[in-house]
């Protein structure tokens, strides 16, 4: 499949490709064209190699499953860069390295790794292809693995080098596995890095730019997803005056039709996917999806907030999801998907933790040994995924391709908390919003390669991917309100589908039941939802929910309505800690909503 670089008609392309092709001496080199028959290509390469194995084509049509390796599982927060002349621009929350000395290091890794292996060309659309609010990206990668996935994840192909034209700009993405081959060396399933401190995913939002080495694993070498469309868009958004989120975005309808449009910015493994595809249990309540992980979000002509899915698939947390936490998603990956890290059953198809239907009697796990129920280990790994289109969504709204985006009416932000924060809230208004976006913390999940069910913050669920410094950033939610009437701005709300009683048990049943907290934030929104104020917020109260239907014990629903001041106050004089890394360049707006909470809280 080797060919040359005839197709880029674009000078600027063609330098900087020349340019990686004399650094990474590649075996050969090969322009991604976005044809289906390309796709088929790729994945018969992967099979060929063993990386792909083809699942039944009656269960799972047209469906692949990847072992990767077991030091390739997961995104690596640690070994995630920002780099920028001086370290104040990343910030406090980012690793940091100078740019000059970053490109020198990453120049020398990259020198000859792709030896014996296909450099792939992929150039690639975030957002519908030639909108003005898209950016155009071209990742060069040595896995055909990637390859695969972004096909699923992006608009790709010679549709995007047609829009990019003749001297249109683009973000170059260079990827490598980091595994050259030796003359005769025999190639293995999951090539990469095996040493944790050689993996890089490195960022130069000057530039912009991004270089990623050693690992093949979701975010961190899909490069359009978490590097481009949150890292690097982040930063250019914030010059540009919009913003690039880490929220799914759903189209709540009303029995009567009307329709609510809501963004939400929760953690990685804290179901956006399962509320983006809500089925809601409350009746002529209907939900429809736009996206599941990222939303690109600036204000319209009218002054309202409009926000725009730039992804085309869904990598989803696979254990988990099963008919009852989200049947649409089970209904999505019938056919034409990817399994990363599932188990394998001996019908050929795919199985994982929690996935509703019961363990088969004799698997092969994530790391290819045999498994049986009794093994004592999981047969999935924790982090393993789905890659699926989103046009196979049973829900997908009809607009979730629209260029200029949706209205947003809410803002969602949460996270996966235990204790202390109830069910929902809603903002007093935008700055108190933007204080509690700021404030937004969750319990560690699979998703990154470290400990998980650690409490910590994740400032608008972000801080893994906040392209610039963070007290910048809040600076620059608060400008919102200055770029447009603040009225005709979303409603800011905080939800916890977490919480647990003092023996463990879930306090809210969550799923579909989310809807019902859906229902009353559209009631607040329409100026009617009752609500108690709070010194965190607007709460409803037990009677203001619509609880029909649920059996539901009070001293549960109490616990999820109630607002512990002790526990609040302990939870404010965190912030204040948390806060003061940022120095000045925390906004004093956030410092004074801060001082506020605690006043209302008493007790200081
Ligand atoms: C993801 C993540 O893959 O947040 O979406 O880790
Ligand atoms: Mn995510």
């Amino acid at each position: 499949m080797a060919g040359g670089f005839e197709a880029i008609k674009n000078a600027g392309l063609r330098s900087w490709l020349e340019e990686v092709q004399r650094l990474c001496r590649p075996e050969g080199v090969y322009v991604c064209d976005g044809s289906e028959e390309e796709y088929a290509r790729i994945c018969r390469t992967c099979v060929d190699h063993g990386t792909f194995t083809r699942l039944n084509e009656t269960l799972r049509p047209n469906c692949f499953l990847a072992r990767s390796h077991p030091s390739d599982v997961a995104r690596v927060e640690d070994r995630t860069f920002i780099c920028t002349p001086e370290q104040i621009e990343a910030g406090p929350t980012n690793n940091w390295a100078e740019s000059g000395e970053m490109k020198r290091k990453m120049t020398a890794m990259f020198d000859g790794c792709m030896k014996g292996r296909i450099m792939y060309v992929i150039p690639f659309s975030m957002g519908p292809i030639g909108s003005p609010f898209s950016k155009t990206g071209v990742e060069v990668t040595d896995s055909a693995y990637v390859v695969a996935n972004m096909i699923i994840m992006t608009r790709v192909g010679t549709k995007v080098l047609e829009a990019l034209g003749d001297d249109g700009s683009f973000i170059p993405c260079l990827h490598s596995v980091g595994a050259p081959l030796g003359l005769g060396q025999e190639d293995v399933a999951w090539p990469c890095e095996r040493d944790p401190v050689k993996k890089f995913i490195v960022h130069f939002p000057d530039e912009p730019s991004i270089w990623s080495y050693g690992s093949g694993y979701g975010g961190n070498a899909l490069l359009g997803k978490k590097c481009l469309a949150l890292r690097i868009a982040s930063a250019m958004a914030r010059k540009e005056g919009w913003l690039a989120e880490h929220m799914l975005i759903l189209a709540l309808t009303s029995p009567q039709g009307k329709k609510y449009y809501i963004a939400g910015a929760f953690p990685s493994a804290c179901g956006k996917t399962n509320l983006a595809m809500m089925r809601p249990t409350l009746p002529g309540w209907k939900v429809t999806t736009i996206g599941d992980d990222i939303a690109w979000m600036r204000i319209g002509p009218d002054g309202r907030l409009y926000a725009m899915n730039p992804e085309t698939g869904f990598f989803g947390v696979a254990p988990g999801t099963s008919y009852d936490s989200n049947p649409n998603a089970m209904e999505t990956f019938t056919a034409n998907s990817i399994f990363t890290n599932a188990a394998l059953t001996d019908e050929g198809d795919i199985w994982w933790e929690d996935m509703g239907i019961p363990a088969p009697a004799h698997a092969i796990d994530w790391e290819g040994a045999d498994w049986t129920p009794d093994a004592g280990r999981k047969a999935a790994h924790p982090n393993s995924r789905f890659t699926a289109p989103a046009r196979q969504c049973p829900v997908i709204d009809p607009d979730w391709e629209n260029p200029a985006g949706v209205p947003l009416s809410a803002v969602l932000f949460g996270g996966r908390r235990a204790g202390t924060v109830p069910l929902v809230y809603e903002a007093f208004d935008w700055e108190h919003g933007v204080f509690m976006g700021s404030a937004a913390g969750s319990e560690t999940t699979a998703a990154n390669l470290s400990k998980t069910g650690v409490l910590r913050h994740d400032p608008f669920a972000m801080l893994p991917f906040c392209g610039y410094n963070m007290g910048d950033y809040f600076a620059h939610w608060l400008s919102m309100a200055e770029r447009t009437d603040e009225s005709r701005l979303p409603r800011i709300f905080f939800v916890n589908w977490f919480r647990k009683g003092e023996d463990g048990h879930f306090l809210w049943p969550g799923y579909g039941e989310n809807s019902r907290v859906l229902k009353w934030i559209s009631e607040r929104i329409e100026g009617r939802g009752q609500a108690v104020k709070t010194p965190i917020g607007n709460l409803p109260s037990a009677e203001a929910l619509d609880l029909t239907g649920l059996d539901i014990p009070a001293a549960d629903l109490q616990a999820l309505l109630t607002v512990d001041r002790e526990a609040w106050q302990a939870e404010a004089a965190e912030l204040a800690r948390y806060y003061e890394q940022f120095g000045d360049r925390l906004p004093e707006a956030l410092r004074r909503q801060l001082a506020a909470l605690q006043e209302r809280l008493g007790g200081r």
